[in-house]
């Protein structure tokens, strides 16, 4: 897989702790996004570490809307529970500087691979929302920029944001109970992308 390196993606690996550049945009009463652009730096080199290392497949009958469809993109997961370390020791540094910063333990890390434009999720809500009210989920996503983009549940016009090289995202608030997101099918991209999730279960 090739992935066009960026501009500081071949730094060693480091991420702001500071949240310097981190800015939030309230989307409703109750809900917000947290942004910060290239929040990690070196994310080229933490692309091909996880990609090389991650057992990354296709998860097959996934029930999306009312079918059950074999995903188009790759995906692997970290928990906790595994009893393993992180997948990389920079992971355990992100999740504890996460954990602290938004209140959470964020003890699971799911990885999503979009291997060209073909790859995508379709719109939804994450369904942890099921088991926790207002779940806080964090997206790191190293790798060439796909976008994110968010909509009210129900309808409404869509916001957008470019994601890759580093960049963070963060959902809270009501965002997975009121509004959907989704990383779309695009007809050209530069390269692959990966998602790094950090959630707490
Ligand atoms: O890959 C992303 O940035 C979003 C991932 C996502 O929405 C999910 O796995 O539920």
């Amino acid at each position: 897989m090739f992935l066009q390196g960026s501009l500081f993606g071949t730094l060693t690996p480091g991420f702001d702790a500071s949240f310097a550049e981190c800015g939030r945009r309230q989307l409703d009463a109750t809900t917000w996004v947290d942004v910060a652009p290239g929040w990690l730096s070196g994310s080229d080199r933490v692309f091909d570490e996880l990609v090389e290392r991650l057992p990354l497949r296709q998860r097959t009958g996934v029930r999306m809307y009312d079918q059950m469809v074999d995903e188009p993109r790759l995906s692997a997961w970290w928990g906790v529970e595994v009893g393993a370390p992180e997948p990389m020791p920079l992971l355990a540094e992100m999740r504890g500087v996460l954990a602290e910063r938004y209140d959470e333990t964020f003890d699971s890390i799911g990885f999503n691979l979009y291997r060209d434009g073909n790859d995508s999720v379709a719109w939804h809500g994450d369904r942890h929302r099921h088991v926790v009210t207002n779940p806080v989920i964090a997206i790191v996503s190293v790798g060439a920029p796909r976008p994110l983009r968010l909509r009210p549940r129900g309808g409404g016009a869509s916001l957008s944001w470019m994601l890759g090289n580093g960049d963070l995202l963060v959902m809270g608030g009501a965002c997975q109970h009121d509004w959907e997101h989704t990383v779309p099918k695009v007809r050209v991209t530069t390269g692959p992308r990966l998602s790094i999730t950090f959630r707490s279960v």
